[in-house]
């Protein structure tokens, strides 16, 4: 559901980083922060929290200017994971463009994945979004932990559904790009074929990812 307005040239993007409680869609945000370049990158915003628990959202807005002039503007949210805050989390995931969830990969959290992920594609329902249409991309955190998972059980199980899986460790800073520019790129090619982003504006995908998410 993208916000375009074309006299003004003007284009609003949203990304929000789903999943369920504490498993790292903050810590995401913060790293992202620190390795985009600080050019087009605005501030940070990380709101009310308690004890570091998301309760409402956190915000990092990133700028691009395509060579159209079209002003691209991203915005990355998080949404609190913690079961109570649904309604919450439904707000921020109105209108989302692209969706990152963020999985905890420890063996113990399995349920606790299964049962957010549910919960995201109940809200994405809920406010009007098609899940076989939205750009979404699946991150395996806490790479860096012991009880993990391993990639060779979790390939078998999400390769088949197209969903493209990132591995990361949000807290030692990998990962975190990689995820990012997948679901910028997703984001992209939906953007084109409906506003023609190469043709139009002249700006291609890795132009678009080159300036979003160069390093
Ligand atoms: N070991 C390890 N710890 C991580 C990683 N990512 C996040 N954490 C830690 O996990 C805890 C929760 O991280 P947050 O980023 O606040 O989690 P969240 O998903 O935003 O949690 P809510 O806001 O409650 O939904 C913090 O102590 C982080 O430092 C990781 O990749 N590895
Ligand atoms: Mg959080």
């Amino acid at each position: 559901m993208i916000e375009y307005d074309e006299s003004e040239k003007r284009l609003v993007l949203k990304i929000v980083y789903y999943g369920p409680a504490l498993s790292g869609k903050t810590t995401n945000l913060l790293r992202l922060h620190d390795l985009l370049p600080k050019e087009g990158r605005g501030d940070l915003m990380v709101l009310d929290t308690k004890n570091d628990r998301t309760i409402f959202f956190d915000l990092l807005p990133l700028l691009l200017v395509a060579p159209s002039g079209l002003k691209i503007k991203l915005k990355a949210f998080t949404v609190p994971g913690q079961v109570q805050h649904d309604q919450t989390r439904k707000a921020v995931l109105q209108r989302a463009d692209g969706i990152v969830f963020v999985a905890d990969s420890r063996r113990e959290e399995a349920r606790n994945n299964l049962e957010s992920f549910s919960n995201l594609e109940r809200n994405m329902a809920l406010v009007g979004l098609d899940f076989d249409r939205t750009p979404l991309v699946l991150q395996f955190n806490k790479r860096d932990l012991p009880g993990i998972v391993p990639e060779s059980e979790i390939r078998p199980v999400w390769d088949p559904t197209g969903i493209p899986v990132a591995l990361a460790s949000a807290k030692e800073g990998w990962g975190v790009l990689e995820t990012f520019r997948r679901i910028a790129g997703r984001m992209y090619d939906a953007l084109d074929r409906r506003i023609s982003l190469r043709d139009r504006h002249g700006l291609g995908r890795e132009a678009f990812l080159g300036r979003l998410a160069a390093r």
